[in-house]
């Protein structure tokens, strides 16, 4: 098949799924043809079956925001005339369900049908989605998707209390290539961290507000006073500032390593004991489940998804949003027995395979077969 991909390039659990499943149909023989406004952060366009369609948008005096959308839909318009695509998947909902609209719109008036699933990933519902802004466009363009996926049932949940949605919506959830998750974790890596044999634990996100990137921190305040430990923080963004403040606050600088945004965790996960990601919501934790497959068990929050991929006494444990004296006695109860620990990593990787992209993969495939057939 000829399939467009719509996403956002930028760092963050859409953006991955959009190219990891991308790249896996593209081994599978499909021809994906991506189109962003800059190339995907895991996209490497030196591949097979992959190609990529920057969407540029010239600025102009006029314009106090540029119209991303209408450069967008003429793009896919283009992409679908000239590479004879048979479908559209666009990953988040805002604006790119509309603007699949607008261009199948505009491909029908020349003879052309593209059919369009979209992919809710979480904020586009739950957060973004909530302000009644934008309700008439994502209801409207959602019951006109082909197909809507959402990557858990309690998005798909959220979604349908959200918006009076008729469509159906189905749950395909987030997954990884299990082969890529094998441990290059050499003692030498892990001493450069933690010099003294001390406990690593870990955080990757975006660092927006919805990640609570402090409570990281408080939780980490408490564990250290009870055992040697270090902190890794992964990723970059708005928060930021506000948590190297509160970690001179805590006084906690000199055991917390600040890496920044790293294209892929998996190194940094295999000197990792312990992630942990506090999420005032998440749709599903794409960066838990990447965690998992590292063999390093999760403690989180139990919000939105989260309790369909983290599973509580099994592959780590579950507190309620802001409760960092729960999350700091798990963490405790992990790191500070070996055996403990040693099951919940071969625990947490066990249900990781589950989501394994070759479980996943057939499920999108099959969808696509179905939107294909329907449109000849
Ligand atoms: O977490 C973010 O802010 C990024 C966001 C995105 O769209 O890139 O992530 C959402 O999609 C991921 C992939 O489906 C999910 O794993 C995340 O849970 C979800 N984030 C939230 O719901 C906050």
């Amino acid at each position: 098949m000829n399939i467009g991909v719509v996403c956002y390039p930028t760092y963050g659990g859409s953006g991955v799924v959009a190219t990891e499943l991308g790249k896996a149909l593209a081994k599978k023989g499909h021809r994906i043809h991506f189109m962003a406004y800059s190339q995907p952060f895991r996209l490497n366009v030196f591949s097979e079956n992959i190609f990529y369609h920057e969407v540029s948008v010239n600025d102009y005096p006029l314009f106090e925001y540029q119209p991303y959308e209408s450069v967008l839909a003429s793009k896919i318009v283009d992409v679908a005339v000239y590479e004879k695509l048979d479908l559209l998947h666009v990953h988040y909902a805002i604006p790119h369900a509309s603007v699949a609209y607008t261009a199948q719109q505009i491909l029908k008036s020349k003879k052309i049908h593209l059919p369009y699933v979209t992919t809710l990933h979480g904020t586009d519902i739950t957060l973004v989605g909530r302000d009644p802004s934008f309700e008439p466009v994502i209801r409207f363009s959602l019951n006109c998707s082909n197909a809507i996926t959402s990557v858990s049932e309690n998005l798909k949940k959220e979604t349908l209390s959200t918006f009076k949605i008729d469509n159906k919506i189905d749950v395909i959830p987030n997954f990884i290539n299990m082969e890529e998750y094998v441990r290059p974790h050499t003692d030498c890596s892990r001493r450069r961290y933690a010099p003294n044999g001390e406990k690593v634990m870990v955080h990757v996100s975006n660092f927006r507000k919805v990640k609570r990137v402090e409570d990281v921190l408080y939780v980490f305040d408490k564990v250290r006073k009870q055992i040697p430990c270090k902190l890794i923080l992964v990723g970059d963004g708005p928060e930021r500032p506000a948590i190297e403040k509160l970690c001179r606050e805590l006084d906690t600088c000199n055991d917390i390593i600040n890496l920044g945004k790293i294209t892929n965790p998996i190194e940094v996960l295999s000197i990792s004991d312990l992630f942990i990601l506090p999420s005032e919501t998440e749709s599903f934790g794409l960066s838990a489940l990447e965690a998992m497959a590292m063999k390093v068990p999760v403690i989180s929050t139990n919000s939105g998804g989260l309790p369909e991929v983290n599973i509580h006494g099994k592959t780590g444990f579950l507190s309620n949003v802001g409760d960092v004296e729960d999350m700091a006695a798990n963490a405790l109860k992990i790191l500070s027995d070996d055996n403990m620990l040693a099951n919940f990593r071969e625990q947490a990787f066990a249900h990781a395979r589950l989501f394994d992209i070759n479980a996943i993969l057939p499920q999108y495939e099959k969808l696509y077969r179905r939107l294909v057939s329907e449109a000849q």
